[in-house]
């Protein structure tokens, strides 16, 4: 069966979301985390990166990166509940475009947040580099506050975009983040954990809505 490598909380819930919105059988394994038992095998015969989420299917293959395994489940279900709008369509590069900028501009920076001595070595400028990328982070999510002031869902339908920054702003409410004048994007947030899909990986992951 198809198996979601997991871990509570972290981007993986994009994907888990996703497979529960279009109604995709899987199992959800949550991952050894680094330096547990099972992690080298983890990288070994799953991820090399040793991050999740990692995507194994039926025959064994395997997809990781959120966006690759978002756009493969996405043409799983073609013609019913969607993920990503359809291909070639305006609404479709919207949703691509929100789904990077969630991935590759706003995640990444809250690395050094959780693991500031992976970047800096030294500990007296970790205080330094969390507080610029938490104001990086503010910066981007403005962007993105300023789209849910125009419409529900950021491509104009729902999509994975919405559920990637979701996940990420749970984490930036979980550290509290000062976002109370960000109320449209909230209201995103108020939203998508009305969702089935989103309540029912959220119950399985055992974490809470924000
Ligand atoms: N670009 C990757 C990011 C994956 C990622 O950073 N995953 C984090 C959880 S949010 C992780 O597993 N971190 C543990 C590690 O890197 O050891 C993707 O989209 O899959």
């Amino acid at each position: 069966m198809t198996t979601l490598y997991f871990s509570p909380g972290s981007c993986s819930l994009v994907p888990h979301i996703a497979l529960e919105e279009l109604g995709i059988t899987f199992t959800a394994q949550r991952a050894p985390r680094p330096g547990a038992d099972g992690h080298a095998e983890y990288m070994k015969n799953i991820n090399p990166t040793g991050a999740v989420p990692a995507l194994v299917l039926d025959d064994n293959k395997i997809i990781t990166q959120n966006v690759a395994i978002v756009d493969y489940l996405s043409g799983q279900k073609p013609g019913g509940n969607s993920v990503l709008p359809v291909q070639g369509s305006y609404a479709r590069s919207q949703a691509l475009r929100w789904l990077c900028f969630a991935n590759s501009d706003i995640h990444p920076k809250f690395g050094p947040l959780f693991g500031p001595s992976r970047f800096v070595s030294d500990e007296a400028n970790h205080a330094d580099l969390k507080a610029n990328c938490s104001k990086a982070i503010m910066d981007l999510f403005a962007m993105v506050d300023e789209q849910y002031q125009q419409r529900e869902w950021i491509a104009g339908e729902f999509s994975a975009a919405d559920v990637y920054l979701y996940v990420v702003m749970r984490w930036a409410l979980m550290m509290k983040f000062p976002v109370e004048n960000l109320k449209a994007y909230r209201g995103m947030v108020d939203r998508i954990q009305t969702r089935d899909s989103v309540k029912r990986a959220m119950a399985t992951q055992g974490i809470a809505a924000v």
